[in-house]
């Protein structure tokens, strides 16, 4: 598909902002209904304080959390219980990791160590998940085993499941037991006629069950799941893959039907199905969406509960922030020898500390916001950020293996996705290849954010039509992308420049490269 050219029907002069004027300010903490923030904005919102509690540090529960806090995965669980056709046995479960990438399966015992290993190397390491690389309810004793092992050792750490939902109500009063207070569940459909198109079989109940039947099964399995948990106070996040042709005008009504039933964030994700991963949808050519048709499915249901659009679908063994992984780090071997210190002082002092830093980010966004005030614009464009965490512009161009996208309007400033793509600087020199990849990425971008980029990557950029900007190195993501914002508006009421409504952008489909 073409998506880097500007000069398309696409192109569209939007209103000229006036300067100021209505004391419109701006607010990246609410969504247009009011609405609290949670997996898709920052700050406490409305949320009550015990369920602040529990998503205020969880990388995937809050967006504003997943520039600061680490996850890992442990992957004790290797058999499922369904088949789906984006995901290809012999790799990880598609649910939360990206196929293509095969994991060194744990026992419990191993994966505790591990736990504790990362939990002393990396005090911002606040959750631990269990996704694969099959189903962890369909290996139900190593899954329990591993959480008990690590509740009984390090107190502090959040434990996470990540399950297709059929067996969830079976294991609903242990999950509670353990004190696991994330649950997501992967639903793609309501509707079985469409489940038969995802689902060629399941396995329950010693019986095989194929087709429709099948798919309705899964789906009272799921839906009945949801509720028992929410039930309890268990914050459960859905996951669903968005498949063109498939459930791609479905997912509004799943996202309703997850919403009655409590569910507490909808979590949206592309296909994945490159032909090479192996999958049924990748050998009979069924797309991914595009960049635009993603964001134009969450942002439709963005009114009906909150919406994780930072979700990395990382790999059942995937160690660090999202968007990176430090899995090489923590292999069998290297954990087996290593003399593990799990000190609960040293990892709480840390992360006050990245409070404080977190609590700059927001209050120079806050600042910034006020700057706003008054100004009346239809205008919202797109801005890519090169960033390592934190809250800061600190990557080189070259070196970024991710783009994360912020929308930015007189509304606010908000994180509304990521492009993965292949680091421009190879070995030191440019590749022109690559500089392709990251531009159909970031195609609906008006400009990218780094800290340092090169002369030929630069021409490149302002050829395709979107501006480097390295003037706010190391500065916060947030507080710069408002103050471009309003200079970009200016320069627009001045004549200078004129709002072009960018086109379309590619997802990448290929595997995740480790560090
Ligand atoms: Fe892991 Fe999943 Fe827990 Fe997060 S991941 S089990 S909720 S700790 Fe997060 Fe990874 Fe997306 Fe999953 S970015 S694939 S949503
Ligand atoms: Fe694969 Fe996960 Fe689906 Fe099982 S639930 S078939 S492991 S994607």
């Amino acid at each position: 598909m073409e998506l880097g050219n500007r000069k398309t029907a696409a192109q569209l002069v939007v209103m000229q902002p006036s300067l100021p004027g209505d004391g419109h300010v701006g607010c990246a903490s609410t969504s247009g209904n009011g609405k609290s923030s949670c997996g898709s904005a920052a700050g406490q919102g409305d949320l009550s304080p015990e369920v602040w509690e529990k998503v205020k540090n969880h990388p995937c529960y809050s967006e504003e959390a997943h520039h600061h806090y680490a996850r890992m995965h442990v992957a004790v669980a290797p058999a499922c219980n369904i088949q789906c056709n984006y995901c290809n046995r012999k790799y990880d479960c598609s649910n939360e990791s990206r196929p293509g990438v095969v994991s060194e399966r744990l026992t419990p015992g191993q994966a505790a160590k591990k736990v504790l290993a990362v939990a002393s190397s990396i005090p911002q390491m606040t959750v631990l998940g269990i996704a694969g690389p099959g189903d962890p309810l369909a290996n139900p004793e190593k899954t329990f085993k591993t959480f008990e092992l690590v509740r009984q050792a390090a107190s502090d750490i959040k434990l996470c499941l990540s399950t297709n939902g059929l067996m969830l109500p079976d294991y609903v009063d242990r999950i509670q037991a353990l004190e696991i207070d994330h649950v997501t569940i992967t639903i793609n459909m309501i509707d079985p006629e469409i489940g038969a198109k995802i689902y060629p079989w399941i396995y329950y109940n010693k019986k095989r069950y194929e087709g429709v039947e099948a798919a309705r099964i899964l789906s009272e399995r799921q839906l009945l799941g949801l509720e028992m948990l929410t039930e309890r106070g268990i914050l459960c996040k859905v996951n669903s893959v968005m498949i063109p042709g498939i459930n791609d005008h479905h997912l509004a009504e799943v996202n309703k039907a997850v919403k009655s039933r409590g569910a507490f964030l909808h979590n949206i994700m592309p296909l994945i199905s490159a032909p090479e991963h192996g999958t049924v949808f990748g050998l009979n050519g069924t797309r991914g969406p595009t960049a635009q048709e993603l964001k134009a499915l969450q942002d439709s249901c963005e009114g009906e509960m909150n919406m994780m659009r930072h979700c990395r679908q990382c790999r059942a063994d995937a160690v660090g922030l999202l968007g990176e992984d430090r899995s090489n780090e923590f292999t069998t071997e290297k954990v087996m020898e290593m003399d593990v210190h799990y000190d609960l002082e040293i990892r709480q002092a840390y992360q006050g500390h990245v409070e404080r830093q977190r609590a700059e980010v927001v209050a120079a966004r806050n600042a910034e916001l006020e700057m706003l005030a008054g100004i009346k614009s239809d205008i919202s464009i797109l801005i890519a950020v090169a960033t390592k965490g934190s809250g800061r512009i600190n990557e080189h161009f070259g070196h970024a293996r991710e783009f994360q996208v912020y929308e930015v309007s007189t509304s606010g400033v908000k994180f509304v996705g990521h492009r993965r793509v292949d680091n421009y600087c190879q070995g030191g020199f440019g590749e022109e290849d690559s500089l392709e990849t990251v531009i159909r990425a970031i195609n609906d971008c008006v400009a990218v954010f780094m800290s340092r980029i090169g002369h030929c990557p630069r021409e490149g950029l302002l050829k395709a039509g979107i501006e480097p900007v390295d003037r706010f190195a190391l500065e916060f993501i947030e507080q710069s992308a408002i103050a471009y914002f309003r200079e970009y508006l200016k320069r627009v009421q001045s004549g200078e420049i004129q709002h072009i409504q960018r086109g379309d952008a590619d997802i990448r489909q290929g595997a995740l490269i480790t560090t």
